[in-house]
């Protein structure tokens, strides 16, 4: 499978892809405060890639449950020296996690490749036009609510399938609007709007989404239903979301967003190990 991102392929066929998270914000939930020195970031940006990171993702307004939007001029205050400086410094593509078209319109022109919309359109309307007009790859993500209040009470009848249908929906809407189907990759969004048992339903079936036809992308690190299972607080995460981890690529996950990518990068060579020892088996049983 391949993405298209303005000038760059992505080949996501052969192994699980690592997207490294640089947050330049106060607030985030685990690095919050840590790059928001702009030396710091482009720091860790490198190092993220020395560690194997094959995208940096660079946000720069969180949006952990509870947390206030920003404007659009401080998030491109935080935002752009860095993507700026990072794309000149790393050779990765560099996606923008923003649902502000004048903010992604900036960082595409400071160098980042794909837009990470958490809104998955739904933020601003202007958002197609730029991905359409910049060739841009765009990453589809289903969130309940808002961050502000995506944890009051969040409520599905059967969480799988319509998060798959809502997902199925946004690509079909931004294809008519323009967007190449292989600009496009899939999140089903773990931890926004979602409760304890829905994130594990998410993740034990995976497959369904990997089967809608395009890139899936899963975020699972040091998240709060981690933090539930295991008791840990956030910075003791690691161990949980190498598990999750595991099963996100054993269930057909193609890019996975991480902190801790030299950990993730071991995690990640393991099981997809495995998963390719699966299918060699299950063509020689078919054959
Ligand atoms: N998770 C977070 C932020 N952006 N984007 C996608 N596509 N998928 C995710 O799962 C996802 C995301 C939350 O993690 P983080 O960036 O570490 O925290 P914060 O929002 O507090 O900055």
């Amino acid at each position: 499978m391949k993405i298209q991102t303005r000038q760059q392929v992505i080949d996501c066929g052969d192994r699980p892809l690592l997207m490294g998270i640089l947050n330049v914000t106060p607030d985030s939930f685990y690095d919050g405060g840590a790059y928001l020195d702009p030396h710091a970031a482009v720091d860790h940006a490198i190092r993220l890639v020395e560690e194997g990171a094959d995208i940096i993702d660079i946000g720069a307004e969180s949006t952990r449950p509870g947390s206030i939007p920003i404007d659009s001029e401080e998030e491109c205050r935080r935002l752009i020296p860095v993507v700026s400086e990072v794309a000149k410094s790393v050779s990765v593509p560099i996606s923008v996690d923003t649902s502000r078209g004048v903010v992604a319109r900036e960082a595409l022109a400071a160098g980042a490749v794909i837009v990470n919309d958490v809104t998955a359109l739904r933020g601003d309307s202007t958002m197609v036009d730029l991905v359409i007009e910049t060739g841009a790859g765009l990453i589809l993500m289903h969130m309940q609510g808002t961050p502000k209040t995506m944890q009051q009470a969040p409520s599905y009848q059967d969480v799988v399938n319509e998060i798959a249908g809502f997902l199925a929906e946004r690509a079909e809407y931004a294809e008519k609007c323009g967007v190449k189907k292989s600009q496009i990759i899939l999140d089903p969004g773990i931890g926004f709007g979602k409760v304890l048992v829905h994130n594990l339903d998410l993740i034990a079936r995976l497959g369904v989404f990997a089967n809608l036809g395009f890139p899936l992308l899963v975020g699972v690190s040091r998240k709060g239903f981690i933090g539930q299972l295991t008791g840990q607080p956030v910075e003791a995460r690691l161990m949980g979301t190498a598990a999750a981890v595991a099963l996100a690529v054993e269930h057909g996950a193609n890019i996975i967003r991480v902190h801790d990518v030299a950990a993730m990068r071991d995690v990640i060579k393991l099981a997809a190990a495995v998963k390719e020892r699966q299918n060699i088996m299950a063509r020689e049983q078919h054959a």
